[in-house]
């Protein structure tokens, strides 16, 4: 029997791609997208797409019912900056959908739930370098407080009523595909759009900010290898700290100076800098690589090579 699976917030930075590639892999037509608008000609055209708003739990359930859904990945999020300005709707996006989609498991309405977390969920007070799998939390921004949250009623749902959720704690995501919306890590892809239309970019973090960061096809692969691994591999049922490499705005700039040497960078760090201190700037993923053989292959030459030469022709 074919597996339908929903993505729900396809359109978005990691949805859009995350589609794209089961869409690949499986058959457009078991892919169902879905988002509050309509995506980009290659996902509206490459399978069946569905306007649906996550929050509400009846038309959730009738599209589950309607395609015969057994698993949902839930990409829909307020990320960190832009919830820092919007504090409520935020956590009811954040959180209702999660709620949503957790109960239609618990109902047995569907099998097997993706969520992402991010690395927001860490705190001023938690170790930097290299931060633990287990470790002290308490994060300081509305997006992190969702996100921690939304771990603890994961694991919860799992212990109490063993829904399948996995999920994974992503950190900044740089893609040349789609661009990201309301991040704090935004300014890793802004960047690559800049040195080439303009050769020079404005930052809006200082230059010495470190910070974890994923390319994008690394992120898919991770996402569809947590998914994809036995159940009983999945041994953390919050999240899973997850890492690729971690560099500052002024280690990129040099990056790209590399490829692009007028490239120029300046400076003008504003509220997103509070939020970015806030954040571990290294993440120890050990359990993602020893629970599900995770390993990264794109560092930051290697991404920046692969976004130039992609957004050359299309910038
Ligand atoms: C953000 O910057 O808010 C996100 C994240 C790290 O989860 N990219």
């Amino acid at each position: 029997m074919p597996t339908y699976i929903l993505i729900i917030g396809a359109c978005g930075q990691i949805g859009t791609e995350l589609t794209l590639t089961l869409r690949e892999k499986h058959g457009g037509e078991y892919i169902i997208a879905s988002d509050i608008r309509e995506g980009s000609d290659d996902l509206m055209q490459s399978g069946p797409f569905e306007i649906l708003d996550a929050t509400n739990y009846d038309a959730l359930e009738e599209v589950i019912a309607y395609y015969d859904i057994s698993e949902v990945y839930l990409m829909a999020a307020m990320l960190s900056a832009t919830a820092e300005k919007f504090p409520m709707r935020a956590w009811n996006l954040n959180m209702n959908t999660l709620f949503n989609v957790l109960n239609l498991a618990k109902e047995k309405k569907i099998d097997k739930i993706f969520w992402p977390s991010s690395i927001a969920v860490f705190g001023p007070n938690t170790p930097k370098d290299d931060t633990p799998q287990n470790t002290i939390m308490e994060p300081s921004t509305v997006y992190g407080i969702s996100k921690q949250s939304g771990e603890r009623w994961c694991e919860y749902y799992f212990n109490k009523y063993n829904v399948d959720v996995r999920s994974i704690r992503y950190p900044g995501l740089i893609s040349w595909k789609t661009m990201p919306g309301g991040g704090t890590t935004d300014y890793a892809v802004e960047i690559y759009h800049k040195a080439l239309s303009e050769g020079a970019y404005t930052c809006f973090l200082e230059e010495d900010t470190k910070l974890p960061m994923m390319f994008m096809d690394d992120a898919i692969r991770a996402t569809l290898q947590i998914m994809e691994a036995p159940e009983e591999h999945i041994k953390e049922r919050s999240a899973y700290n997850l890492a690729a490499m971690s560099f500052t705005p002024k280690e990129m700039a040099e990056n790209i100076k590399g490829v692009l040497p007028k490239f120029k960078i300046a400076y003008e760090p504003d509220f997103r800098q509070e939020i970015a201190n806030s954040w571990p700037s290294s993440i120890d993923d050990t359990n993602a690589q020893k629970d599900w053989n995770w390993k990264a292959e794109f560092d930051l030459q290697k991404t920046t090579e692969t976004m130039l030469e992609n957004l050359k022709n299309r910038v």
